[in-house]
């Protein structure tokens, strides 16, 4: 008698960890890259390409002018798990870039154009997915034209 319990105790716990272990088989599917890059685009067309619609929804958008040789404003904040669409407009006569360095954080750079002359206007799309503070920098004019986002 005791023993049929036990058995029984087993075959509940048993069954059990088979629900548990199929719900956390279909649990996650986020990639913890902590940067998603949609692409650079570089005119305004505005058809949204595959958007992931996901739970984490919702755009934000954001320009930085880069000028001779800062960028304005140089410290931003950011929602995290949201689309931040970025538009660059190089304000200034010499040549430009915003190069994103989340190594630190991510493990991963990103870059939009490497190199935007002056009137023209870089545009990115990125995903932050871990909170914190990301470097961002011109690669022509280290270490002056440097800026940080914090993404929380
Ligand atoms: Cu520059």
């Amino acid at each position: 008698m005791k023993i049929s319990f036990i058995v029984r105790v087993m075959v509940v716990v048993a069954a059990l960890g088979l629900v548990a272990t199929a719900a956390a088989a279909c649990g996650g599917n986020d990639t913890d890259d902590g940067i998603k890059i949609k692409g650079t685009e570089t005119s305004n067309g505005g058809d949204d390409k595959k958007d992931d619609g996901g739970s984490s929804g919702g755009s934000t958008e954001l320009t930085i002018s880069m000028q001779d040789n800062f960028f304005e404003p140089k410290n931003v904040t950011v929602p995290v798990n949201k689309t931040v669409k970025i538009t660059l407009p190089n304000k200034g006569t010499a040549i430009h870039n915003m190069h994103i360095l989340s190594k630190a954080t991510e493990g991963k750079d990103f870059a939009g154009k490497t190199i935007v002359n002056a009137g023209e206007t870089d545009k990115m799309e990125v995903k932050f997915t871990k909170k914190g503070v990301v470097k961002f920098q011109c690669d022509y004019h280290v270490p002056d034209m440097v800026g940080t986002i914090t993404v929380q």
